[in-house]
């Protein structure tokens, strides 16, 4: 028992060292979470979805992952409040000097994800680049307590990457809500009925995700829905304890619904939660899930 236990660690420890490479030697949609030296748990290549599929990301000799930190500011180093405007900076460098460069991703240069620790709050932004390796963005936290900040960014010459933070917003907690399995992957929100369909639910075995989205009160299919980020849809994956991050993307990014399609790779068995988001009539929608993975 000791001795699998320990075989265990071995493997998961090399897992975690090859990770970034592995990942896009297979031209991976969804890389294993790995481990940056900052301790930050990072998912390997994170958002590297479509883009590292197309293979032409990697960057032997170019930025590496491990070397990029982000240094985070709010509320100009002073405690951030809940319900105020809070700025939001972000530094990030490459072996302690700023990344100067950034790839246009999805329409953005940074994208931006903050959620709650309970991953009932979420919320996705998209920091301004200021230049010399800084995006700033304001924003406002909606309870006092720790939230997850994760920066998902491709420093050009590199890959796609995300550092993450755990910050504190002073003020009254929400309360908090246990994250649980959902019963049925069908929900309404905003006038759509929203199901979520995988073809396969498996650890380390990358597998398709389908939303169909339909008019919830007619039930007639919804077929033009509008790029959202330059695709169909985006999707946001966490573990529930907010330590890893699976980024992914579509398969089809012209299709209009009401199937939109994507892929990732759950890393272990467990419980995540998955946020899709849409764009129709002009308005973005979310659509939160919690799944358990076997
Ligand atoms: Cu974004």
């Amino acid at each position: 028992m000791k001795k699998l236990l320990f075989l265990s660690i071995i493997i998961v420890v090399l897992l975690t060292a090859c990770g970034t490479n592995a990942a896009k030697q297979a031209g991976g949609h969804s890389g294993a979470a790995g481990m940056s030296h900052d301790g930050h748990k990072t998912d390997a290549p994170a958002g590297g979805g479509h883009a590292a599929g197309h293979g032409n990301q990697d960057n032997s000799g170019g930025i590496k992952s491990d070397a990029v930190k982000a240094l985070w500011t709010l509320a100009g180093g002073k405690k951030p409040q809940a319900n105020q405007d809070t700025s939001i900076r972000i530094e990030i460098q490459n072996g302690g000097k700023p990344i100067e460069q950034f790839d246009v991703n999805h329409e953005q240069k940074q994208h931006l994800i903050i959620v709650s620790k309970d991953l009932s709050y979420f919320h996705h932004i998209h920091p301004e680049y200021k230049g010399n390796g800084v995006f700033e963005i304001t924003t406002r936290f909606p309870a006092g307590g720790d939230y997850k900040l994760i920066a998902d960014f491709v420093p050009t010459g590199g890959s796609a990457m995300n550092k993450m933070e755990w910050v504190h917003i002073e003020g009254a907690p929400a309360k908090s809500k246990p994250i649980q399995p959902d019963a049925s992957l069908t929900q309404t929100v905003d006038g759509k009925q929203v199901t979520l369909a995988f073809d396969r639910l498996k650890a380390n075995e990358e597998l398709t995700l389908t939303y169909t989205i339909k008019d919830a009160s007619t039930k007639a299919p919804i077929t033009n829905l509008q790029p959202y980020l330059g695709a169909i849809g985006h999707v946001v994956i966490l573990t529930d304890d907010a330590e890893q991050y699976l980024h992914v993307h579509p398969m089809d990014e012209t299709s209009s619904g009401p199937d939109a399609k994507f892929m990732t790779t759950f890393p272990k068995s467990g419980v995540y939660k998955i946020w899709g988001q849409f764009k129709h009539n002009d308005q973005v929608f979310t659509v939160p899930f919690v799944i358990k993975v076997p």
